[in-house]
C-alpha cells in the first residue's frame, strides 16, 4: 500500500507542502514545496500576502501532480488571523497580520465591555492583544465599512480551503484561537461577540477536524490540470496539528511547540478556565477529537529570528548556526528578560530592545552579540520552567518529561538548556511534527488509521526522537530564583 495524502502547512515565516506517504504502518515524508512567507508593510498597515500564499498552494498542487494519485489535501495555518468574504465570495482585502499594530488598546475597551474573570470563564483563552476579538474590536471601531461589506469571516485555513472547495465552513481548533469561542459549549461564543458589537452572522458553522469540506473546484482543477482530491479540514491551527503528532502513547505528556512561537501545554478531556488557569495566562483550544489542549503562549523564537533580520537589515548576514553557536560560547547566566514582555511583540530593533530591557531592570547590559543571545535564549528556556510549574499547579499533574516538537528542535542549545532550567528530561521530535500531525488527521478522516491513539504510535514507530537530560541542577536553580525576581510574578 502506498497511500499519498498532502498536507500544506503555513508557518508564520515559512510554508511547506508535504507529501505523506502511508504503507499501512509507518508514515513517511516527502517536502515538495517551500516558500517563504513574508508580510508586506503597506501603508502603515502589516498584511498577509494572501495572493502570493494562494499561488503557493497552487504552486504545491502542481508539484503533486508528478506523484500519482494524491487522495486528499490538508490546510493548517497559524492562529488568530482572518479575512473577510463579501457576498459574492470575494475577498474584501488582505487579511491584516496579528502583530500590526490596530489592536493596541482593544483589551482595554473590552474589558471594559465584559469583565476579564467572566470573559475568561466564556472562552477560556490567555488574554492576548492578537486574539481575533481584539482585532475585529478594532475593525469595528476604525474601519465599519469594512464589516458592512462583509458575508462571513473566514479564518486562515478556512479561508484557502473556501478558495480550493468554495466552501464556507470553520475549523473547530482554529475557531478555538479567536476568544470568540465557547471551549465548553463547544460552539460560538455568541453573547460575548454580542457585547464586543461582532455581528453573528459573520461566523460560519463549525466542523471537527476530520471532516471532509469538499473537492478541489471545478475551476482550480481546469486551471492547474490537477486530478480531483478530496479536502479535509485538518485541524487548521497548526499548534493542534503538531499536538496531534506528539509521540506519546497518552495524553498524559508535557508539549512543546517550538517554531516562532513556543507553545508549552498538555491534553485534557474538559477544559480548565478556573482563575488559577487565568491568573498563570493559560490558553485552552480545542485539539483532534474534541480533546484540549491546555497551553501558554510564548513569544518563542521570534526573538532569535527578529534579531536575525535586524542585523540583515543592518547589513550583517548571520545564520541560526552561527547564532546558536554565538550563544553556546557566551558567558551562562549573566542578564535576563522577560520574553513576554509587551515590548518584544512587534518587529523592529529586538536586539536593542534587549538591552533596554537588561538597562532598565538594573542588569549587565549585553555587550558582544553572544552574550545577547546568550541572555535571550537562557530566558526562553527560564519561561518555559516557569510555564511547566504555572501548567502543574493548574492541573495538579507532574510531567517528568517535556515533548519538544517543530522546527526549532533543530536547535541543539535550546533543547538542551530547555532540559536543565525545566529540570526535567526533554525528548525532542519530530522536527515536522505538523506536517505529520495535518497527514495523520486525513489518514483518520479517510479510515487508513483508527483514531489519535493509534496515529501516535505510527508516528512514534516512524520517526527518530533525541533525549536530552537535565545537568547542574544547582545552577539553574539560582538562575530560576534570579529570573523570577526580575521579570516579577508573571
Ligand atoms: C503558532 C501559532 C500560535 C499562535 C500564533 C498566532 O504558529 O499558531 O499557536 O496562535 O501562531
Amino acid at each position: 500500500m502506498d497511500k499519498k495524502v498532502l498536507a500544506i502547512d503555513f508557518g508564520a515565516s515559512s510554508g511547506r507542502a508535504v507529501i505523506g506517504h502511508f504503507d499501512g504502518e509507518r508514515i513517511t515524508l516527502e517536502e515538495i514545496h517551500r516558500f517563504s512567507n513574508d508580510p508586506v508593510n503597506l501603508g502603515g498597515t502589516l498584511y498577509w500576502d494572501f495572493l502570493r500564499l494562494f499561488h503557493e498552494v497552487k504552486q504545491s498542487l502542481l508539484k503533486s501532480k508528478q506523484y500519482g494519485q494524491v487522495d486528499s489535501l490538508g490546510v493548517d495555518t497559524w492562529g488568530v488571523d482572518f479575512g473577510l468574504i463579501d457576498k459574492n465570495g470575494r475577498l474584501i482585502e488582505n487579511p491584516v497580520h496579528y502583530r500590526d499594530s490596530r489592536t493596541k488598546g482593544m483589551m482595554e475597551d473590552a474589558f471594559a465591555l465584559i469583565p476579564k474573570d467572566s470573559f475568561y470563564a466564556a472562552t477560556g483563552n490567555q488574554f492576548m492583544e492578537i486574539n481575533t476579538a481584539f482585532q475585529l474590536m478594532s475593525v469595528q471601531k476604525n474601519r465599519p465599512e469594512l464589516l458592512e461589506q462583509a458575508d462571513k469571516l473566514l479564518m486562515m485555513p478556512d479561508l484557502f480551503n473556501f478558495f480550493l472547495t468554495g466552501e464556507k465552513v470553520t475549523e473547530q481548533s482554529i475557531a478555538s484561537t479567536t476568544q470568540l469561542y465557547d471551549q465548553s459549549g463547544r460552539c460560538w461564543a455568541y453573547r460575548v461577540a454580542e457585547r464586543l458589537g461582532i455581528r453573528e452572522s459573520l461566523f460560519t458553522n463549525i466542523v471537527p477536524a476530520g471532516t471532509k469540506i469538499g473537492t478541489l473546484s471545478h475551476d482550480i482543477r481546469k486551471e492547474l490540470d490537477v486530478r480531483d482530491m478530496d479536502v479535509i479540514a485538518v485541524c487548521g491551527h497548526d499548534t493542534q496539528s503538531a499536538m496531534a503528532a506528539v509521540p506519546a502513547p497518552n495524553g498524559d505528556f508535557a508539549f512543546l511547540s517550538c517554531g516562532t512561537w513556543s507553545l508549552l501545554g498538555t491534553e485534557l478531556d474538559e477544559p480548565l478556565t478556573d482563575e488559577n488557569a487565568r491568573i498563570n495566562g493559560l490558553t485552552n483550544e480545542v485539539g483532534f477529537g474534541g480533546k484540549i489542549s491546555f497551553l501558554k503562549n510564548i513569544i518563542g523564537l521570534w526573538l532569535l529570528q527578529e534579531s536575525r533580520r535586524q542585523w540583515s537589515r543592518e547589513g550583517r548576514e548571520v545564520t541560526f548556526a552561527d547564532m546558536e553557536k554565538m550563544a553556546a560560547e557566551a558567558e551562562p547566566f549573566r542578564s535576563y528578560i522577560d520574553p513576554d514582555d509587551p515590548r518584544f511583540v512587534s518587529a523592529g530593533d529586538i536586539p536593542e530592545r534587549v538591552r533596554d530591557f537588561c538597562a532598565d531592570s538594573g542588569q549587565p547590559v549585553p555587550e558582544t552579540d553572544g552574550q545577547l543571545l546568550r541572555c535571550i535564549y537562557q530566558s526562553l528556556a527560564l519561561k518555559y520552567r516557569q510555564a511547566v510549574e504555572g501548567l502543574e499547579s493548574c492541573t495538579g499533574r507532574r510531567f517528568n518529561a517535556i515533548y519538544m516538537i517543530g522546527g526549532g528542535i533543530r536547535d541543539k542549545l535550546l533543547c538542551k538548556l530547555t532540559a536543565n532550567a525545566c529540570k526535567r528530561r526533554v525528548i525532542a521530535g519530530p522536527v515536522e511534527a505538523t506536517a505529520l500531525g495535518n497527514i495523520a488527521v486525513q489518514l483518520i478522516a479517510s479510515g487508513d488509521i483508527a483514531d489519535i491513539s493509534q496515529a501516535r504510535q505510527i508516528i512514534t514507530a516512524s520517526e527518530n526522537v533525541e533525549v536530552y537530560e537535565p545537568d547542574s541542577p544547582m545552577q539553574w536553580e539560582k538562575a530560576y530564583e534570579d529570573f523570577k525576581l526580575i521579570i516579577g510574578g508573571k
